[in-house]
């Protein structure tokens, strides 16, 4: 099949589940044309991917920039000329609208294009219920295909959210097994943890839904009961405030601010546990990553997170905000060598449940079926 993706190239959880999809189609034989207005981080060269850039020009007349009808433009250029079959669009705002502008411009000249809409997440929990945007979120949604959630909690968010009828699908997100279990790496580990202490890690995009400062919080309490250092990966509009709060610490020393990384498993591979604290998560791609590479997760109860950290068995969950249960629950994974390795093993055991080979046949089957829909 020749399948579009239209998805933000940067560093966010949408945007590697794009990426890693396209690459994994492609793999499989299928012709993938990203449309983006950047090269996706994680893309990586292969024959059966190309990567059309969408390009927004300068116009003294323009405040803000019509990116979604250049996007809409591009669309149609690269379904007209590359052929598509099927257009996939990551996260609805804007790329479910200019699917859909994209899908009638073409209509008007004969061709058909069908589009299949993911939501990931802040889409239809954050941002998206602004309801600057929602008569465009509910019309796209509704006039999609198909659309597929990546959790129960975020399908169950859509109906709550929007005046939405149609089905949605959920198809969780992913991870290739087999690809993180190489990472283990013991000279970084002593590089990171030189006299032997607990390695705790956490990755996110520093905004304030991911309540860094909780994290931190945290791990200064499970520090005070053993030795250990905190990396922070990635970067955001809260972590100057984040590194400020560290500074004023005693532990100064032990919290390490890694900042964006192409590969964060390579690191996480070598840590003892992953912490996420988010507010809101429909899903929690780091903490799927993380368990991948089997490490345990202690997270929140929010969103999604209950569906892919399940408590006692890859993980231990705690409600939002609650840092004493969530460094009392880090000790409790820690503490025993015995416990640490079962909880190692029931990550990676959990892991496997989304692992690649599970998802993609079913990416591949809701391709089929909106591209050669059955008549009624
Ligand atoms: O806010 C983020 O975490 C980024 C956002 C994105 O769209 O890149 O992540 C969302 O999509 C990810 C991939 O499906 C999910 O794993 C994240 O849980 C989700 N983030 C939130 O719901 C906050």
């Amino acid at each position: 099949m020749r399948i579009g993706i239209v998805c933000y190239p940067t560093f966010g959880g949408s945007g590697v589940v794009a990426t890693e999809l396209g690459m994994a189609l492609a793999e499989k034989g299928h012709v993938i044309h990203f449309i983006t207005y950047d090269r996706p981080v994680r893309l990586r060269d292969h024959p059966n991917v190309h990567y059309h850039e969408v390009r927004v020009s300068d116009y003294p007349l323009f405040d803000y920039q019509p990116y979604e009808l250049v996007l809409t433009s591009k669309l149609v250029d690269v379904a007209k000329f590359a052929g598509l079959d099927v257009l996939h669009v990551h996260y609805a705002i804007p790329h479910a609208s200019a699917a859909w502008m994209a899908q009638r411009i073409l209509a008007a000249q004969g061709m058909r294009l069908p589009f299949v809409t993911t939501l990931h997440g802040t889409d239809i929990t954050l941002v998206g219920r602004d309801p600057s945007f929602e008569p465009v979120i509910t019309f796209s949604i509704e006039r999609s295909d198909a659309v597929t959630a990546v959790s129960d909690s975020l399908k169950r968010d859509t109906y709550t959210h929007f005046p939405v009828k149609r089905e949605v699908q959920v198809i969780p997100n992913f991870v290739c097994v087999d690809q993180y279990r190489h990472h283990h790496d013991p000279e970084l580990r002593r590089y990171y943890a030189p006299n032997g202490e607990r390695l705790v890690v956490h990755v996110s995009n520093f905004r304030p839904v991911k309540r860094v400062q909780d994290v931190v919080a945290m791990f200064l309490r499970l520090r005070e009961r053993l030795p250990a250092r905190l990396l922070l990966i990635g970067d955001g509009p809260e972590r100057q405030r984040i590194e400020t709060l560290c500074r004023a610490s005693d532990h100064c020393k032990d919290i390490l601010f890694l900042g964006k990384m192409t590969r964060p498993e390579e690191v996480m591979a070598s840590c003892d546990l992953f912490v996420l604290a988010s507010e809101s998560e429909s899903f929690g791609l780091a903490a799927l990553e993380a368990m991948a590479c089997g490490i345990p997760v202690v997270s929140t109860d929010s969103g999604g997170l209950p569906e892919v950290n399940i408590h006692g068995v890859s993980g231990l969950l705690s409600p939002v905000g609650d840092v004493g249960s969530m460094a009392e629950n880090a000790w409790a994974i820690l503490n025993d060598p015995a416990d640490h390795q079962r909880f190692r093993d029931g990550a990676l055991e959990q892991a496997r449940r989304f692992d690649l080979v599970r998802i993609l046949p079913q990416y591949e089957r809701l391709y089929e079926s909106v591209v050669n829909p059955v008549k009624a």
